[in-house]
Formats: C-alpha cells, sequence, structure tokens
C-alpha cells in the first residue's frame, strides 16, 4: 500500500470512528468517547464505545462481506433483519439475547448493550472452562424462540406478515453456498490442510452424502418453520454463569427449526472431539454433559410451551432430534473443507488436527446416512465415536 492509500486508509477508518462514536454518544454519559474495533467477524465491523464509565457496542454493516471485502458486495439490509430478529428473539425468550439499545437503518448500524463481562461460548470451551447452566439455557432459549415463532404458538396471519419481513436471500445464498453446496464440488471457497485433500476428494465423490446434502438445501429452502437465528454456534452465543445470551443473527429467516439445534450440537461436537485429540477426555466428558442438558431443556422447555390443543409433541421432537442430527453432520462437514473453519479443531498441532477432522467427516456420514437418530446418545456417539477409514 502507497503512503497516499494508508493515509486514504486511515481517514476512512477514523471518519467511521467518529461517526460511530457520534452514534453511540446518546447511551453514554457526557464527555469524551473512546472508540475501539473489537469484532473479526467475517461479515461486519463491530466496535466498544465507551464514556462517561459506561459502554455500548455499535455493529455495522459495510456494502460488503467483510473477510472478503469489496470484491463481494451483501446488502446492508442485514443489520435491519438483525435488529428486528434480536427484538422478536428478546420478545420470545426475555434477556436471552443482547438489548437493542438503538437502530440506524441510514447508518446500517445498530447499538447493543456491552456485555463486557461474558465470554464467547467457544472461546471457554476450548480453553476447559465449564461455565454452569449455560448448555440448558441455549436449550430454553431454541425451545422458546423455535416454538413461539412458528404456527404452533403465533397466529398465523401474524406470522405470515412476519415471514415476508425476513427474506434474506443474499445471506441465505451465503449459507446454501457455504454449507450445502461447496463442500462437495471443487469450489473456489474451500479451504483445507494439503493433507487432507484426500478426505476432500472422498466427499466430492460420496454420492449417498452428496444425495443427502442436496435433500437437505431443499428443506433448508423450503421449510419456513419459524424465526431461526440462522448462524447459532458456540461462536455466537455470549456466557457468564448462569447467562448465556445469542448474537449475531444476521442469518435469521423462516427456516427449518432443525437447522439451529443441529448447529448447536454439531459444535459441541467440535468441541468434545478437540479436546480427546488434545488429550483432555475429562473436559470432552463435559462437553458431552452440556450436549445433553441442551437437549433435556429443549425437550422439557418444548413439552411446557406446546398447545394442547395440539396431540403431536411426540412426533414432533422425534423429528426435530433426528433432522438436528442430518443438519449437524452438513456443519461437521463444512467446517473441515469449507470456508469458515472452527478453532476447536484448527488450533491442535497437525496429528492431532487431521485425526479430528476424519472423525468430523466420519460422524457426519454416520449421521446423515445411518438410519435415523432417535435419542440423544445415539446422535452423540455416531458423531464422536465413528470409526474413521484407515
Ligand atoms: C462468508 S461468511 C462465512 C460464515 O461466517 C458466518 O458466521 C456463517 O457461519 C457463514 O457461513
Ligand atoms: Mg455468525
Amino acid at each position: 500500500m502507497s503512503p497516499s492509500q494508508q493515509k486514504d486508509q486511515q481517514h476512512q477508518s477514523s471518519d467511521a470512528e467518529s461517526q460511530v462514536g457520534r452514534l453511540a454518544a446518546e447511551f453514554l454519559g457526557s464527555g469524551p468517547v473512546t472508540v475501539s474495533e473489537i469484532g473479526d467477524g467475517n461479515l461486519n465491523m463491530v466496535f466498544r464505545v465507551s464514556g462517561g464509565g459506561r459502554s455500548v457496542i455499535v455493529k455495522q454493516a459495510p456494502p460488503y462481506l467483510r473477510v472478503a471485502g469489496e470484491s463481494w458486495p451483501l446488502t446492508q439490509d442485514r443489520i435491519r433483519i438483525e435488529t428486528e430478529a434480536l427484538r422478536i428473539h428478546n420478545d420470545l425468550a426475555p434477556g436471552q439475547v443482547p438489548q437493542v439499545l438503538g437502530c440506524h437503518p441510514e447508518l446500517a448500524a445498530v447499538v447493543l448493550e456491552d456485555l463486557h463481562e461474558h465470554t464467547v461460548w467457544r472461546t471457554a470451551v476450548i480453553a476447559g472452562r465449564d461455565v454452569p447452566g449455560v448448555a440448558s439455557l441455549v436449550g430454553s432459549y431454541c425451545a422458546r424462540v423455535l416454538l413461539g415463532s412458528s404456527d404452533l404458538r403465533m397466529d398465523a396471519s401474524t406470522r405470515k406478515q412476519l415471514e415476508s419481513r425476513f427474506i434474506n436471500a443474499e445471506l441465505c445464498a451465503i449459507t446454501e453456498e457455504l454449507v450445502f453446496t461447496a463442500p462437495y464440488i471443487q469450489a473456489e471457497s474451500n479451504s483445507y490442510d494439503d493433507a487432507l485433500a484426500e478426505v476432500a476428494a472422498a466427499l466430492r465423490a460420496d454420492l449417498p452424502l452428496r444425495r443427502a446434502s442436496a435433500q437437505l438445501l431443499w428443506e433448508f429452502r423450503t421449510r419456513h418453520e419459524a424465526l431461526i437465528h440462522g448462524d447459532l454456534h458456540t461462536g455466537s452465543i455470549l456466557v457468564a454463569d448462569h447467562d448465556a445470551r445469542a448474537f449475531d443473527l444476521e442469518f435469521a429467516f423462516f427456516g427449518p427449526m432443525a437447522y439451529d439445534t443441529g448447529n448447536v450440537l454439531a459444535n459441541l461436537v467440535f468441541a468434545a472431539i478437540g479436546h480427546e485429540e488434545r488429550g483432555n477426555p475429562d473436559f470432552a466428558a463435559v462437553v458431552g454433559g452440556y450436549a445433553r442438558e441442551f437437549w433435556t431443556a429443549l425437550d422439557e422447555e418444548v413439552r411446557q410451551l406446546w398447545p394442547a390443543h395440539q396431540p403431536w409433541e411426540e412426533a414432533f421432537l422425534a423429528r426435530l432430534l433426528a433432522d438436528s442430527a442430518r443438519y449437524a453432520a452438513t456443519e461437521l462437514v463444512r467446517r473441515m473443507v469449507g470456508l469458515a473453519h472452527v478453532a476447536d479443531i484448527d488450533s491442535l498441532p497437525p496429528d492431532a488436527r487431521l485425526r479430528a477432522q476424519r472423525r468430523c467427516v466420519a460422524g457426519a456420514r454416520s449421521l446423515a446416512l445411518g438410519s435415523p437418530v432417535r435419542t440423544l446418545s445415539d446422535l452423540w456417539s455416531r458423531a464422536t465415536t465413528e470409526e474413521t477409514p484407515t
């Protein structure tokens, strides 16, 4: 970069920071504010703005995908979608997402409460830090928002009108491409270690798995069941003791409930396999406990919220679990060979990483191609203990 380009960039970023500072000022005491960029996400800029002894978060969407730059334009309407989804999820599951303090659609920015004492759940889990109560809270969050925004609990006309506000075509297209399509073809966006090239080639040649993924893509596009988070994993949940808040709702749309629950479970599988391959079986067992707590809380909350005049909750729960396993399979594959990976696996030393990657793909095949999963322990053991081909 030339010195004049560097100067331009400094100007642009200081302009952006003063704009962010002005947006946040009304939520802070009078006096000077400091703005620091704290985000490392793929899509947006995230700033912490502090002043007068308080702080808030400002999330701003540039008109492109942050990690790719201007070569990948992306709608700024994603901030409106995220803001509305946060408000709706907060109504359905009070206190289980960050509070929206203000929204500035013209600047594609939302101001959020700063949960600075919380940690990203993935960070805590990788560090082997048990945060009590969190898995159950995530289970009850899923039950509340998924049932609450579905025809099971929401008036049909309200729900239909709401659905039209969450078409979210561009962000759904990202998921459709990166989760269900690219990992099974030779796509430029794919990225994996050389050592995994053989596994990636086997995935491309795996017709049954490709069929299963194509069918899940169809279901992702056509099952408009509830206002799902759309990217719910341990990296999009902030935690403190007995508190869990789902964040980053820009992928929200009316889609299949099992996409969210399957993603939570797959990301717990990454954590458990990561710990096993790191030589920490005890913490891997703790993570297995999280998966059970998550599903138990979800099951209990669904039964609590279930409408009395709909006598089919057993069938609903059985299908949700079986479909969660199928969606978990797509997440297990895409985080190994696709564009976006997970630190639980990528941070392992090379030999352990390769073993973990192979296990994730083997577990995915078992979930996607085996008989329908009927119990959480069946899901967990198939995903975490499947034999890898030698
Ligand atoms: C280019 S966006 C890549 C991934 O980041 C987001 O967090 C979603 O998981 C998406 O698939
Ligand atoms: Mg995200």
